[in-house]
């Protein structure tokens, strides 16, 4: 593990601080802001070469010919021949327009000095051809033959692109100028070697590089270098030829895509499996990428995929054993886990191989996904952030992610641009993501016109500046010219990039899907539509790199490898999705893949580990380091906590993070300014008042040999970071990952995270996740929103059964953990908060748990806990009984009230002023799910004659009464009713009325402390 290496002597508790003069000034560790050294895109150009070689002609500015000037004067060798003469001529007293005098070689050979209109001709053609140049450049892929069909309906509105030998015209050049020579600007490489070219030659080459089958979409890239880079990729002549060899493996690649369909048609002809057929290129391309990336050093290969060619991927790209795959298409195969299982064209793979052109192992992971379409994009890059960060790979050279997209979900599903503006933040760039694009140019039923505003289903990538390739996917070597650019470009930059495989979809959305009910013209097109290999080995054959025989010999060869792997899948009976997962834990579990215990020891920890945790809370850094005012008063509350051995929400957080850390446990926090915490009550990142940017993680500094703290400030996207951080969980169970709302409510938009990984991802997939939600949760009168976390929700996907008592034993607190889908807590005290933070990692297996975290209790001077309920032997409460009168004397109460959260605290302040500590037990259920129906029992039946209330602040149809109702019925074995004591059913989950509020508080508690019981609630 990346371990963090700086010790605590460099922080000075904030009480010293505030009194004694600075001592010594040991430097501060500044944040490493991450941010790349960029190239800056300098106005002054450097004097040596490239101005010398920069024409005279190509000039188009006084700041240019300032510049020239400037060169020229330092040493008349630092400009073009050109520029010489004319400073020359000019310094001699000629006037500007006479200057110029051609030097020998360029267009029009003779000497024009004199000749002003003359010069200007010239000029104005250099300009011409500049232009020219650049339109090919920035447009060139609007003309370029992407569209295996003929029929694209990329859309361009206006901007036709005006270039080839038709269009001269358009920039004041005509027929005559054809074969003139003419100096190439330094903004392009179609000259190779050469310096000058006919015009017409400009032309052909600018045609080949940018007209063809591969259209380059990068001239909006703000860095000049890598412009540059790009243009010298795709222009120099010649630069896309491939070696004999490397064309038969092209082909035997494109053997395997294609007959692996092929295969599975014959065999399961009205399966559906969403083939690849149309596209087939997309296994090549694959695999062009992992090899390149492989020969870069890169060790660990992240994808994520939709429907489309994913069993191909998963057979030909990660080498998945074909009858593992076949074997899924028999219906009467036995699933050996338990859970619900999934559909064979979701689930994962993780396989490591060598890799036989680089000759160096690679893992490689397909992530298990929803139907969700791009929902798998975030996890993905958290996942790569996660490997790259406990390999030490700070700049992504051994672990990269590769996503691929269909062009209706690209361009679609918002999480793809949520994800691309990930791309580039310090705590969640993955350094550079190749993106495919399986652009079939249709989406089930509809087609581009319909489905997308902008002409290209890529052009969310412009948004981070990710250069775009769209290519012919009919060509392979244009594919794989492509795919190798693209995995040179982020070895090179480390940023995303787009390949786009403009292709077809040769049956319908499936298999048994009829495409020409809806696109009948298009589809009568891909019927006459010639297969890509069979012209593609056809070319081959025709260039004698293969023989007809040698192309038919491989073919039979992969289709007897599919035969003998068909016959032996029919002796697979049993189906283990474990075989399937995507993310091990190797040393986690047992072989078998159990915990190896079942038993959760104590979550406490020391006196003196909390004193020196805490301690660390209230420190500010030794040397110069000026903090806020106010932030000095929150630590020195902190200061006077510990001191009365106390700790509040914010402290006993630290304790849980802090005591991990320590234990080379790895901790991330991240979302919405997490840093400070929204409530302003966390401060784990102080900041220097008088430097920008100097800031100090304290938490980094409990021990020498601590695991990292990470704490971020996310980007304001809750589905991506939720998705983000829930990878990054998947890459090691030994490490506290968390997610925290901003408000509890604004999880909504990350639903589909929750919904299709996080509640149900074990099930479907046997893959654990230990991920915690913080969701700031809580009625304080503020209106509709930022008030519920809506735990109804959470609830309602809880798998554990309402109606069943669970058979008591010794270990039924873990074993309900165990069998639970995930954990659902609401703690009322920061004891419990910290307890249940830490069992996350003391558990022998790992849960998603969502926590309803509080906001006005962050502050309460009740809700503070002392040491002693964090000190060894103590645990996380699942329930905490009445501790006062009425659990005293358990035989005057008259009522027993249970409740959650907040509400706590505002019923034993009415109790209290009711005077009824000793008629009311009040029960706090601290975790709802999996319900504790022990404890429940045990305190119904401390108070045999009470009558038993739920009490919440929430709305009837909202909070936990739906969900405790059956479940305290179930534990009272249905002997005793339970009344419900909260706010009526309401649409929204909260009045915007202070006083609305209050009145229904108030109602609510009465509801719940009125003794005896009025008649209508009998
Ligand atoms: C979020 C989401 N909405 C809708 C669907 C239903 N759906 C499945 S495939 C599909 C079309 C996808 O088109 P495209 O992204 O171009 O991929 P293709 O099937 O063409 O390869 C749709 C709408 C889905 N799976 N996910
Ligand atoms: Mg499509």
């Amino acid at each position: 593990m990346h371990r963090f290496r700086t010790t605590v002597a460099r922080l000075r508790p904030l009480a010293a601080a505030q009194t004694g003069p600075s001592q010594s000034q040991p430097s501060l560790p500044a944040r490493a802001l991450n941010a790349p050294a960029r190239a800056l895109n300098s106005p002054a150009r450097p004097l040596n070469s490239p101005a010398a070689a920069e024409p005279f002609l190509s000039g188009s500015s006084s700041n240019y010919v300032e510049e020239m000037f400037s060169a020229w004067l330092q040493n008349p060798g630092n400009v073009h021949k050109s520029w010489d003469i004319f400073f020359r001529n000019a310094n001699a007293g000629t006037p500007p327009g006479a200057a110029h005098q051609r030097p020998e070689g360029l267009a029009g050979a003779q000497a024009l000095v004199g000749s002003q209109s003359a010069v200007e001709k010239l000029v104005e053609d250099h300009l011409a051809v500049q232009s020219l140049i650049r339109a090919y450049q920035v447009r060139g892929h609007h003309i370029a033959k992407l569209d295996p069909l003929g029929i694209s309906c990329v859309d361009f509105d206006d901007a036709p692109c005006a270039v080839g030998f038709q269009n001269i015209g358009l920039y004041g050049l005509d027929e005559s100028d054809l074969d003139q020579l003419f100096r190439l600007p330094t903004t392009t490489f179609i000259g190779g070697s050469e310096g000058s070219l006919p015009l017409r030659e400009i032309i052909r080459r600018l045609e080949m590089a940018y007209c063809r089958h591969i259209g380059v979409e990068f001239m909006f890239i703000n860095d000049v270098e890598q412009c540059q880079w790009i243009r010298e990729k795709f222009e120099t002549p010649g630069v896309m030829q491939f070696s004999p060899e490397e064309k038969r493996t092209l082909l035997a690649r494109m053997i395997r895509s294609t007959r692996f369909e092929e295969f599975l048609q014959r065999k399961w002809s009205s399966e559906k499996r969403f083939g690849l057929e149309g596209c087939e290129s997309l296994i090549p391309a694959l695999k062009t990428i992992i090899d390149e990336a492989s020969l870069s050093g890169v060790e660990s290969v992240i994808m994520g995929m939709p429907h489309r060619g994913r069993l191909n991927v998963l057979a030909n790209v990660i080498r998945k054993e074909l009858e593992q795959i076949f074997c899924q298409f028999d219906s009467k195969l036995e699933a050996a886990d338990e859970g619900s299982g999934d559909v064979k064209y979701h689930l994962g793979m993780f396989h490591k191989r060598m890799n036989r052109v680089s000759d160096r192992e690679v893992s490689m992971s397909l992530m298990a996904n929803p139907s969700h379409l791009e929902a798998v994009d975030p996890v993905v890059q958290g996942k790569t952030k996660a490997e790259q960060f406990y390999c030490g790979d700070t700049e992504g050279k051994r672990v990269m992610s590769i996503l691929m997209h269909g062009d209706a979900a690209f361009a679609g599903q918002g999480i793809v641009y949520e994800t691309f503006h990930l791309s580039d933040l310090p705590s969640y760039t993955t350094h550079g993501t190749v993106h495919v694009v399986v652009n079939n140019q249709i989406g089930f039923t509809t087609d581009p016109r319909m489905a997308r505003s902008s002409p290209y289903p890529t052009d969310v990538a412009r948004v981070v500046n990710a250069p775009i390739f769209h290519v012919n996917a009919d060509d392979p070597e244009a594919v794989m010219y492509v795919c190798k650019v693209a995995a040179e470009w982020r070895t090179t930059f480390h940023k995303d990039v787009v390949v786009d495989l403009v292709s077809y979809r040769r049956n319908g959305h499936n298999e048994i899907d009829e495409p020409m009910f809806t696109q009948p013209l298009m589809y009568k097109q891909i019927k006459k539509q010639k297969g890509v290999l069979q012209k593609f080995a056809q070319k081959l054959i025709g260039e004698g790199v293969v023989t007809t025989r040698a192309y038919q010999e491989e073919v039979a060869r992969y289709d007897e490898i599919c035969e003998e792997a068909f016959a032996r899948s029919k002796d697979e009976k049993i189906l283990h999705i474990k075989h399937w997962l995507d993310s091990p834990w190797p040393g986690f579990f047992t072989l078998d893949g159990q915990p190896k215990t079942m038993i959760c020891p104590s979550t406490g920890i020391s006196e003196e580990e909390l004193v020196h945790i805490g301690s660390v809370a209230a420190s500010v850094p030794e040397d110069d380091f000026k903090i806020h005012g106010g932030l000095s008063r929150v630590l020195k509350g902190r200061v006077d906590m510990l001191s009365q051995r106390l700790c509040d929400w914010a402290l006993a957080e630290y304790m849980a993070f802090g005591s991990l850390l320590k234990d080379g446990i790895h901790v991330r926090l991240s979302g919405q300014d997490v840093e400070r915490g929204t409530f302003s009550h966390r401060h784990h990142v102080l900041h220097d008042q008088n430097v920008d940017k100097r800031i100090c993680i304290p938490m980094n500094f409990i021990s020498p040999d601590q695991a990292p703290y990470t704490v971020c400030n996310s980007s304001l996207s809750e589905y991506g970071v939720l998705g983000f951080e829930l990878g990054f969980a998947m890459a090691s169970p030994h490490a506290l990952i968390l997610w925290e709302a901003q408000f509890g409510d604004f999880h909504n938009t990350a639903q589909c995270i929750i919904d299709q990984f996080i509640s149900s991802g074990q099930a479907k997939w046997v893959r654990q996740n230990g991920i915690v939600l913080l969701l700031p949760h809580g009625m304080e009168g503020m209106g509709p929103e930022h008030s519920s976390a809506r735990p109804e929700r959470f609830l309602q996907m809880c798998n554990d059964d309402p109606d069943v008592f669970p058979k008591l034993s010794q270990d039924l607190a873990v074993r309900q953990l165990f069998d639970c889908n995930w954990i659902v807590v609401n703690c009322s005290t920061p004891a419990n908060f910290f307890h249940v933070l830490r069992r996350q990692i003391l558990l022998p297996f790992r849960k998603p748990l969502i926590v309803f975290t509080p906001k006005s209790l962050l502050r309460h001077p009740e809700a503070k806990s002392s040491f002693d309920d964090m000190l060894p032997d103590t645990h996380f409460q699942r329930l905490i009984p009445d501790a006062g009168a009425a659990a005293a004397a358990p035989e005057k109460v008259k009522r027993v009230v249970f409740c959650s959260g907040k509400i706590y605290y505002e019923l034993i302040r009415e109790r209290r002023s009711r005077g009824l500590e000793e008629a009311v037990a009040v029960v706090r259920v601290e975790q709802l799910s999996p319900f504790p129906f022990d404890l429940v029992k045990a305190e119904t039946d401390r108070y045999p004659t009470a009558d038993l209330v739920w009490c919440q602040e929430e709305h009837k149809n909202q909070g936990y009464h739906d969900y405790v109702k059956p479940r305290l019925r179930t534990a009272t074995r249905h002997t005793r009713p339970v009344r419900y004591a909260g706010r009526d059913p309401a649409a929204a989950p909260a009045t915007g009325n202070k006083a609305t509020h209050l009145s229904e508080l108030q109602r609510l508690l009465h509801t719940a402390l009125q003794l005896p019981l009025s008649e209508e609630d009998e």
